[in-house]
């Protein structure tokens, strides 16, 4: 099977941690969804998955897609998945930030941008009070919001100072040597 996306998505490194943890075959080819003339996904994002006829257009589906076809758990607890959620939200405002910067909004005069600076905050100290995963024992949800924490300090899109259990999360992952191997290129 295929993974589409780049080295620095943290929704791809996700994908690559458990395809590199499922024993399966795939391969990874490296695209640039904002300059592709030919994004083959309806999204206009990455990642997608092609696995023959089977073609998977959000990180979700194929983490769990990965995570069943090679015999193990994705999510089941719901309060894993609440949290899971959780990170996707922080993740999505974050990027859309990163984004909408990058075209040269200035993110503090646009009452919705403001909204969405608000939400990140607001959703790193939710995560902030979630209880500690140890070292070895780390979920899809774990997974979710360690690759989250971890993008937003590569691209300094957010601060977790103060937020110490994200801190220690970030330590915690850093032993995990499939977390370290997809880390974005410096
Ligand atoms: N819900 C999607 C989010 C994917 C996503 O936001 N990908 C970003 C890269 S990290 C992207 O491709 N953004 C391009 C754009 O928004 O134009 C998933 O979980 O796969």
């Amino acid at each position: 099977m295929k993974l589409f996306g780049s080295f620095t998505s943290p929704f791809v490194r996700h994908c690559r941690i458990a395809l590199m943890q499922s024993g399966l075959d795939w391969e990874m080819a490296e695209l640039d969804i904002h300059t592709s003339k030919d994004p083959r996904t309806p999204t206009l994002r990455v990642p997608f998955l092609e696995d023959g006829a089977l073609r998977l257009t959000d990180s979700t589906s194929i983490v769990k897609y990965v995570r069943e076809k090679s015999g193990q758990a994705f999510i089941s607890d719901i309060r894993d998945l609440d949290r899971y959620c959780l990170a996707n939200t922080l993740l999505d405002s974050a990027i859309n930030l990163f984004l909408l910067e990058r075209t040269g909004l200035d993110l503090n005069e646009n009452v919705y941008t403001r909204r969405q600076q608000k939400r990140v905050a607001s959703i790193l100290g939710e995560l902030n009070a979630a209880p500690l995963p140890v070292a070895g024992e780390f979920n899809d949800a774990h997974y979710r919001v360690a690759v989250g924490v971890a993008w937003g300090q590569f691209r300094n899109r957010f601060s977790i100072d103060g937020h110490e259990n994200l801190q220690r999360l970030l330590e915690v992952a850093s032993e995990d040597p499939i977390f370290v191997a997809t880390a974005p290129p410096a």
